[in-house]
């Protein structure tokens, strides 16, 4: 699984908090703990509030960029925002994200030759999330065929089928899980699957079990890789057994802590 760490998100009281404040300590030792904790890449997400969201991104790229060269995933919807993050990534950069309409993807899309950037994209066009597996894959066609059109490698490009609130859409996450299987036999070699994973906990009371239980679904349906936090140890835990259970790690007697070493 390639595991984008989530946390650095202005959602988050203690970033929004660290960014009012500038201070680097904190979005620093996020960076560094996520690391630790095996995550390969950072999710970058100035937040709901920022009134300056260019300088913010600017600020906790270059702040990230002081201890790490890690392969940033720069999130956010503006396109302006999207180039200014892109542009100071020391490692890899992965464009977070682009939208199925022809808007959208004629605003990002360069951007990833001009950068060599990995590429999400979600299963959303302007009518908005559809709530079925065969629409959702219909954009993920339109996607993907764009981004090859664009000479970006296949292994470059993620597809995110966009999970919701359980609490608030029940019905999308088996739709979601069909649409992982759906994508995985669209071309050969197919693109990479990822969801923001912690969506669909948001609202509900156990958050880590609901997260743990649906990656582990998610796993089986063909899940490349996830935003989430990998601080949580049951999470990391669940998705390890997971991928061990369906044969896509080795067996061993201490598998989750080879697994952390490798
Ligand atoms: N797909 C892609 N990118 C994404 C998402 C996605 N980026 C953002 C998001 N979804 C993934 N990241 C998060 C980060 C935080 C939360 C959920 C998803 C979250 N935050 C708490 C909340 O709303 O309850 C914040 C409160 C707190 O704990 O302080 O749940 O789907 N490509």
């Amino acid at each position: 699984m390639f595991i984008i760490g989530e946390r650095i998100n202005g959602m988050f009281g203690d970033v929004a908090q660290a960014i009012k404040k500038k201070d680097k300590k904190v979005i620093q030792d996020l960076a560094k703990k996520q690391l630790e904790s095996g995550a390969n890449a950072l999710d970058v997400n100035v937040g709901p509030a920022a009134d300056n969201p260019l300088e913010v991104m600017e600020w906790l790229v270059n702040t990230i960029g002081e201890v790490s060269d890690a392969a940033l995933a720069i999130d956010t919807t503006k396109a302006d925002v999207m180039e200014a993050g892109l542009k100071l990534c020391k490692g890899k950069s992965i464009i977070n994200s682009v939208q199925g309409s022809q808007e959208k993807m004629d605003l990002f899309l360069p951007l990833a030759g001009k950068y060599k950037s990995a590429v999400i994209c979600l299963t959303i066009n302007e009518k908005g999330i559809p709530g079925d597996a065969a629409s959702r894959t219909e954009i993920a066609v339109t996607l993907l065929t764009a981004c090859q059109e664009k000479g970006i490698d296949v292994n470059d490009i993620f597809i995110d089928a966009v999970i919701l609130p359980v609490s608030a859409t029940q019905e999308h996450s088996k739709a979601v899980l069909e649409t992982i299987t759906q994508i995985k036999i669209l071309s050969d070699p197919p693109p990479k699957t990822i969801l923001g994973l912690s969506n669909v906990s948001q609202k509900a009371s156990d958050r880590s079990l609901v997260n743990s239980t649906y990656m582990s679904m998610a796993v089986s349906a063909g899940l490349d890789a996830a935003i989430l936090d990998p601080m949580d140890n049951t999470l990391m835990n669940t998705m390890i057994t997971a991928e061990l259970l369906l044969g896509k790690q080795i067996y061993c007697e201490n598998y989750i802590e080879a697994y952390k070493k490798s």
